[in-house]
């Protein structure tokens, strides 16, 4: 109690150090913006999913039974029996693949003549949309095939739970023991607002009657982004796309490192058709499929228009075990040979010969390698063997590449030799840290150390209450603090607001940048902090007047030298309003300029059931040498000012 009081008398106090107006000058002075500064961290996490069931278009959860124990319940999660089928997921005894061990097992009993089948919910969920093509694929079998082949059809379609079908296909079967692969598409024609929908494959009774069938990988694809096969959601592509991400930090994060070594991501599990990719048990407690492989991360990257961080696999697990130093050479050759799957020459190298294979002859884009996830967790094997074995190893294979450390977590770097000139530092966080550690990076001395801001977000409340959502206070907060990422881009090269994604059914941790369902997504306060800062970046930062860490309002001013246009950034993190008088160091051209704000009551958070409640808007200012601008309590304001 006594503690509260105190803080509350230090807040009103240092409000009122301040007055209500601040006087910000600056020149053409100042240093360029890193191209990479603003970006996207992602990984498989936020059961179901961001991965498998968000980012993955693929609408079939639990296509292939991977990682599942036949016989199980569990193994059937997401299947139903129709009618008085029986399924099962059995250990096939002729597997479609090594790496696809089981099948749904579908026995049908003689004298059977009512439909069966059997049906898939998705992942919490499939959409219906009017005018989507959805593309399926199954494979099947007759584990004993009668003498007489059986000829027949199924019916796939897409049905709400209640039974009424929506769109259909026909899709003939001949009985065969071997495997066959089916491929079937089908439109929609009406839009459901419900997502309660189920995937169904039946077939009339009597045709399948006394048979038992096996499949497995048993998929549905609705339009992808770019029409890609085996692609990207669109929505959720779209929403990143708005924010002109300039870089993709993947796969991780936590679920690169398994909970053991064994459990780990290994590149060439997730490469290759998709009956050779076994799938893992990820580390946030559920199955990732691995049909979002390394390649098709390379290529939706590409196609966004950004460019990878791609981490490798460093020797250390969440157990807390590090691999020994003797074994070290198994994850050396692992990550060599996953960065010539992204940029080798295909025709001599075999991992880019099966990139080549895959539909992608040229190299990939490819700059930045990080070397493992929050290594300091580990810190002792990463500074004795882990980091030196892998950087040697890779920066003598590939020494035009940049290698991040990942052990730092703050400016306070430890000891590693090789010394990193790279370095990712990660912070979650309440309000009050971003506000307070706008300045951070200022005093970082400029000795050639370059930083990533790899994961950052404000987590909690100042009372340390968890959020389930990003709330204006908190992303205005980190506008401050990323205010502070502009100044610094001389050594702060990438920054990323964590984690990216979440389904709304499910979710392991939070708050994060979006939150979607299985057909809408929900931009958060901070996704549109994120998407200001990223749309404004400039290619070159102006020195201005220096402002203290403790002050309610932070700027920044960067520029679009080919544009001539300058961008005026104003973050308020006090609820009440403060003034801002700018003076140019040139006469605008313009006399009225066009601005972008974000702001909102305390409290305020873009949910599922109010998703549009703090969005930004624009508003025109008067431009002249000298600008007024009286920035609203709890808001970033973008100023463009053309030359
Ligand atoms: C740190 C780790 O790198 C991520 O996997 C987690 C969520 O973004 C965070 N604990």
């Amino acid at each position: 109690m006594v503690l509260k009081r105190v803080l509350a008398f230090a807040f009103i106090a240092s409000t009122a150090v301040y007055a209500a107006t601040f006087d910000v000058t600056f020149s053409t002075a100042g240093h360029d913006v890193p191209p990479t500064l603003y970006g996207l961290m992602f990984e498989d996490i936020n059961h179901v999913r961001s991965g498998d069931g968000g980012l993955y278009a693929e609408l079939i959860q639990n296509r292939a039974f991977q990682t599942v124990t036949p016989g199980t319940s569990a193994a059937l999660t997401a299947w139903a029996a129709l009618g008085s089928a029986k399924i099962s997921v059995v250990k096939s005894s002729s597997p479609v693949s090594s790496a696809l061990p089981n099948a749904l097992s579908f026995a049908v009993a003689s004298g059977t003549t009512s439909t069966v089948g059997f049906t898939n919910s998705g992942y919490f969920g499939i959409p219906v949309t009017a005018g989507w093509t959805y593309t399926g694929s199954f494979y099947y079998r007759t584990p004993s095939p009668p003498a007489t082949k059986v000829s027949g059809s199924f019916t796939a379609d897409l049905r709400s739970t209640g039974g009424t079908v929506f769109t259909s296909a026909t899709v003939p079967f001949t009985t065969s023991s071997t495997w066959q692969q089916a491929t079937f598409t089908f439109t929609a024609s009406s839009t459901q607002t419900s997502v309660e929908n189920l995937f169904a494959l039946s077939v009339g009774g009597s045709t399948v009657a006394g048979l038992t069938m096996e499949f497995t990988l048993i998929s549905l694809f609705p339009p992808t982004f770019n029409g890609r096969e085996n692609g990207f959601r669109m929505d959720l592509s779209e929403t990143l796309l708005d924010m002109k991400p300039a870089f993709f930090r993947f796969p991780g994060g936590n679920n690169l490192e398994g909970e053991t070594a064994a459990d780990r991501w290994a590149w060439e599990n997730t490469v290759g058709d998709l009956v050779d990719r076994p799938g893992r048990v990820g580390d946030w407690g559920y199955i990732n499929t691995d049909g979002l492989g390394l390649y098709e991360y390379l290529q939706w990257i590409e196609d966004m228009g950004m460019e990878p961080i791609m981490a490798v696999y460093a020797g250390y697990s969440l157990n807390g075990a590090s691999v020994a130093s003797s074994g070290m050479q198994t994850y050396i050759t692992e990550a060599i040979n996953q960065i010539n799957f992204v940029i080798g020459d295909a025709s001599t190298n075999a991992q880019a010969a099966i990139r080549a294979s895959m539909g992608h002859a040229d190299p990939f884009t490819l700059n930045y390698i990080e070397i493992g996830n929050e290594d300091f967790f580990s810190p002792t094997t990463y500074a004795d063997y882990r980091w030196a074995d892998l950087y040697n190893a890779l920066h003598a294979e590939f020494p035009q590449l940049h290698y991040i450390a990942t052990s730092a977590t703050s400016g306070n770097v430890p000891t590693l030799s090789p010394t990193p000139t790279y370095w990712d530092l990660h912070i979650y966080s309440n309000p009050n840290f971003f506000i307070n550690g706008a300045f951070n990076f200022d005093i970082l001395s400029r000795n050639g150390l370059q930083f990533f801001q790899g994961e950052y977000a404000t987590t909690t409340e100042n009372s340390g209450a968890a959020l389930t959502y990003p709330f204006i206070d908190g992303s205005i907060a980190e506008a401050a603090y990323m205010a502070g990422f502009d100044r610094n881009s001389d050594i702060v090269f990438a920054a990323s607001y964590a984690p990216l994604l979440n389904h709304v059914s499910s979710t392991q941790w939070t708050p994060d940048l979006i939150t979607f369902s299985p057909n809408t997504v929900i931009r958060s306060t901070s996704y549109y902090v994120q998407q200001l800062y990223s749309l404004y970046k400039g290619d070159f930062y102006l020195q201005s007047t220096t402002n203290t860490a403790s002050s309610p309002v932070q700027w920044s001013i960067t520029r679009d030298t080919s544009a001539g246009q300058y961008f005026l950034k104003v973050i308020n993190t006090a609820t009440s309003a403060n003034t801002v008088v700018f003076t140019l160091p040139f006469t605008p051209s313009h006399t009225t300029g066009t601005g972008t704000i974000l702001t909102a009551p305390s409290g305020t958070q873009n949910t599922p059931t109010s998703p549009n409640a703090a969005v930004p808007s624009t508003f025109s200012f008067t431009a002249g040498k000298t600008i007024t601008y009286n920035a609203p309590g709890l808001s970033l304001s973008v100023l463009v000012v053309t030359e």
